[in-house]
């Protein structure tokens, strides 16, 4: 039994071994990535039990994203494998300044046929907490519809919903985006968004008004993601803001996911809100000076040793 199950589409990532435009790079390295696998494998990595569920192609990039997840600790047993359908592929391309982007290969992958029936209902009630994010929304009509339904089933069943918008533009219009991910901002017990997806989902900008606007719509905790700012986290009787911890910076993207692991931790250990957030921006951190979106993220003794470090947040 997990006691966090994660939802969502896992690809093969290219990262290209050099800072330039993709048609002069000649070598790149085959990482895995996905927002809600990156989640399970920052939890493992930290000891917990956690499971990621989803569908891959049976081909060998399939093979090899499970191959992974499995081996950093991630339950993978309930990820089915589809004969008819590829498993998705992405390509990150990072411009000499460090800025990051990503190429998509992934419209009509195996992930984007996910519904409600690939669900494994009775696996997922023993779950504490369930996270998705807003890119399983936004890979298809079938896969949005499974979270709605998902949303529903958390509440039914007493388990935490947890969720991040996750917005990505090259999938979905913002109309598109901001329709099918408010009600499920909504419905989250545990909120966790950038300030910038918080200011066009919600038109909100000060990092304490958007937390108080999603404490009023439903949710117990809420970490407002600021970048090189930090985050502010809240869980509705504390609320304050975390530093970013300083690290030198070589792949932006798998941040977010990494932080969410971090706060997510200190949720299931019980830990005051400071300690949550503080856990989420130390993997934020770890995770954008290494290359990769999950490589980067510390197993349960070098979390430890950097929070020592960070006086008066320990317990
Ligand atoms: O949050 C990082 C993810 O965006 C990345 O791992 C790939 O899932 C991904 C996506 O769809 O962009």
């Amino acid at each position: 039994m997990s006691d966090i199950v994660t939802i969502g589409e896992s690809l093969v990532a290219l990262i290209p071994d050099r800072h330039t435009k993709l048609r002069y790079v000649q070598s790149f390295t085959k990482t895995v990535a996905g927002a809600e696998s990156n989640v399970a494998v920052g939890l493992a990595k930290l000891g917990h039990r956690a499971s990621w569920l989803s569908k891959v192609g049976d081909d060998e990039l399939g093979h090899y994203v499970v191959r992974e997840l499995r081996a950093e600790g991630v339950d993978t047993s309930a990820v089915l494998f589809d004969p008819d359908h590829p498993t998705g592929l992405m390509i990150k391309e990072f411009s000499p300044s460090l800025e990051s982007s990503v190429h998509y290969y992934r419209a009509g992958s195996a992930a984007s046929t996910l519904s409600g029936d690939d669900i494994d209902w009775a696996y997922l009630a023993k779950a504490k907490i369930i996270h998705i994010s807003g890119i399983t929304a936004a890979i298809s009509a079938s896969a949005r519809e499974m979270v709605a339904t998902i949303a529903a089933f958390a509440k039914e069943h007493g388990i935490l919903f947890s969720f991040d918008p996750n917005i990505r533009r090259k999938l979905w219009s913002l109309s598109e985006a901001t329709k099918a991910l408010l009600p499920l901002l909504k419905s989250a017990d545990i909120v966790l968004l950038g300030d910038e997806e918080a200011n066009v989902l919600l038109g909100l900008e000060e990092p304490q008004v958007i937390v108080q606007a999603l404490h009023s719509s439903g949710a117990r905790w809420v970490g407002v993601k600021r970048g090189s700012h930090g985050a502010y986290v809240s869980d509705g009787e504390t609320a304050l803001s975390i530093p970013a911890h300083p690290v030198r910076v070589v792949d932006t993207i798998g941040a977010g996911d990494a932080f969410n692991a971090g706060f997510l931790a200190g949720l299931l250990e019980k830990r005051s809100i400071a300690e949550c957030g503080h856990m989420g921006a130390v993997m934020g951190a770890l995770a954008v000076a290494s290359y990769g979106d999950t490589e980067g993220l510390p197993d349960r003794r070098g979390l430890d040793s950097v929070m020592n470090n960070i006086q008066g947040v320990l317990r």
